[in-house]
């Protein structure tokens, strides 16, 4: 039985994807590395340490930066990241996410977020959605980022569900995997996606018919 539909949040319930992007264009090019659109692909979910790595290694800087250095250079891109979140408002959720958050109350069944992202409270809070999550996996205490399914076990231990009685939401690949390998069942929002057990196009189609067909076929 579904009992819990756990949401990422960077690039399912709003699209910040494009603001870590500019962010880390920025501090990126300061070092003389570019960074495009395509590549930003492979930080989605990722956390911020890891992704300033993958930056580094995409530039072939892995070894210029010391911890001290690197730490600074994150803590510059959250600065610059931060600032940017002032224009998120709640018409900044994307499409069909508050229809599909009221559907899944309005059936009884539990909600999570499983964002690896530290500035997840201050996000929800811009968006004016923070009771609608039944339980928010906190970031600042996941040792593993996406693709590793800690995040997601995280949200079912919190919701009080087991992996096996959840459906997970990612917008991203390693979010994706960390879904499937946490033993839930996948909806991927967005092209390449090929290893979620649901594909959708968008979050316009994101239904609670569309959850509970696709949970039908799979249990
Ligand atoms: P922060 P999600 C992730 O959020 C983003 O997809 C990823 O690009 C970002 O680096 C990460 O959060 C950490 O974010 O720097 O704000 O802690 O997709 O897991 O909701
Ligand atoms: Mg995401």
């Amino acid at each position: 039985m579904l009992k819990a539909v756990v949401f990422d949040l960077d690039g399912v319930i709003t699209d910040t994807a494009h603001l870590h992007f500019l962010a880390w264009r920025a501090v990126a090019q300061e070092i003389g590395i570019a960074i495009d659109e395509t590549f930003n692909e492979e930080l989605k979910g990722i956390s911020r340490m890891d992704s300033l790595m993958r930056i580094l290694r995409h530039g072939g800087k892995e070894k210029a930066f010391d911890h001290p250095q690197r730490l600074a250079l994150a803590s510059k891109k959250n600065a610059l990241y931060v600032r940017s979140l002032a224009s998120l408002t709640h018409e900044s959720l994307l499409p069909g996410i508050p229809e599909v958050l009221a559907e899944i109350r309005a059936a009884n069944v539990r909600t999570g977020l499983a964002s690896v992202s530290l500035n997840a409270s201050g996000i929800l809070r811009a968006l004016g959605i923070q009771q609608a999550f039944d339980f928010c996996a906190d970031a600042s205490r996941i040792a593993c980022s996406k693709p590793d399914p800690e995040i997601f076990l995280t949200a079912c231990a919190g919701l009080n569900v087991r992996p096996q009685e959840a459906i997970g939401i990612e917008d991203a690949a390693a979010g994706v995997e960390a879904i499937n390998a946490a033993g839930m069942q996948s909806v991927g929002i967005g092209p390449g996606l090929d290893h979620a057990g649901l594909q959708l196009r968008s979050t316009r189609e994101l239904s609670w018919k569309c959850l509970t067909d696709f949970w039908a076929s799979r249990t």
